[in-house]
C-alpha cells in the first residue's frame, strides 16, 4: 500500500490489512444487516439523544471526506440509553457516499445499498477522557447511523451542503455554528445494534453501532455536491472525492439486535 490509505484500487479497502492487520479482525464494520436474523430485544431501552446546537463549531475537508466538528470538551451533545451502558459525547458527524446513486452506504440491509450513510460519532465520556483513548476500548465509541435514500432534498442537509463551497479543497476549514444534528435523524427511532469497528483506518474495534431502520431522503443534487468536494489541496490537480465507503465485512458470529 502506498504512503496513505484511501479508497482507490492501490490504497483502498482490499489493501488496508497490510498496514492495519485488524482489517481482518473479528469485529469489523460495516456489515450486511440481515433483518430476519436480527433478534428483537425487549430489554433494549429507548435511546436518549440530547443534542445542543451550540456544540457544533466548524466544518472541515479531511481529504477523504468532510467532518462537521462538535466541541467535545464537555457533555453538551450526548447520547445514552438503548444498548449503551454510559453517556457518549458527540465529537463529529460525516457521511459516506459513492460515484453514483446506487452506491454509497457502508452498511447494507438484506443486501440493499443506500445512496449515502450518515455517521454521528460519539465517545464514552464516563470512562475515558478523549476520542483517542476511548477508541482503544470495545466500549469506547458509539456511532449513530442514518441511511440516505435518493428522493426529495432534505431540509436539514441544506445547511451542510451549502457550506461545502467554503471547504472545497483538502485541509480547508470554515465556521459552522448553531446547527441541530437532530434535524438529520429519521422520525422513527427503531434501530439495529451490534459491536464493530471504525470503518476506515485505524479500523479499531471500539464501536457500538446504532443503525436507524428508517432512511432520510437526499436529492441527486445534494449527492452531487458531496461528490464535488476535492481530495486535492489548493493549487494541486483537482481530484473529486467520488467514493469513500468500505464494503460489508464478515459477521463472524456476532449478534445483531433490533429495538423493534
Ligand atoms: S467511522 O464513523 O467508523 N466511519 C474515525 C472516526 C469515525 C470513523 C472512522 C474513523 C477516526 O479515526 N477518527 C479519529 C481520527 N480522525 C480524526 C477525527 O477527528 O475523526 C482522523 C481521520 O478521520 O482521518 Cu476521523
Ligand atoms: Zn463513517
Amino acid at each position: 500500500m502506498s504512503l496513505n490509505w484511501g479508497y482507490e484500487a492501490h490504497n483502498g479497502p482490499e489493501q488496508w490489512h497490510k498496514l492495519y492487520p485488524i482489517a481482518q479482525g473479528n469485529f469489523q464494520s460495516p456489515i450486511d444487516i440481515k433483518a430476519q436474523d436480527a433478534k428483537s430485544d425487549e430489554s433494549l431501552k429507548s435511546l436518549s439523544i440530547n443534542y445542543n446546537p451550540t456544540s457544533i463549531k466548524s466544518i472541515v475537508n479531511i481529504g477523504h471526506s468532510f467532518h462537521v466538528i462538535s466541541e467535545d470538551k464537555e457533555d453538551v451533545s450526548v447520547v445514552k440509553g438503548g444498548p449503551l451502558q454510559a453517556s457518549y459525547r458527540l465529537s463529529q458527524f460525516h457521511f459516506h457516499w459513492g460515484p453514483s446513486n446506487d452506491l454509497g452506504s457502508e452498511h447494507t440491509v438484506d443486501g440493499k445499498t443506500y445512496s449515502a450513510e450518515l455517521h454521528l460519532v460519539h465517545w464514552n465520556s464516563e470512562k475515558y477522557s478523549s476520542f483517542a483513548e476511548a477508541s482503544k476500548n470495545l466500549d469506547g465509541c458509539a456511532v449513530l447511523t442514518v441511511f440516505l435514500k435518493v428522493g426529495n432534498a432534505h431540509p436539514g442537509l441544506k445547511k451542510v451542503v451549502d457550506a461545502l463551497g467554503q471547504i472545497r479543497t483538502k485541509g480547508k476549514q470554515a465556521a459552522f455554528t448553531s446547527f441541530d444534528p437532530s434535524s438529520l435523524l429519521p422520525a422513527s427511532k427503531d434501530y439495529w445494534t451490534y459491536i464493530g469497528s471504525l470503518t476506515h483506518p485505524p479500523l479499531l474495534e471500539c464501536v457500538t453501532w446504532i443503525i436507524f431502520r428508517e432512511p432520510i431522503s437526499v436529492s441527486p443534487d445534494q449527492l452531487n455536491k458531496f461528490r464535488s468536494l476535492l481530495s486535492s489541496g489548493d493549487g494541486e490537480k483537482e481530484c473529486p472525492i467520488l467514493s469513500n465507503h468500505r464494503p460489508p465485512q464478515p459477521l463472524k458470529g456476532r449478534e445483531v439486535r433490533a429495538s423493534f
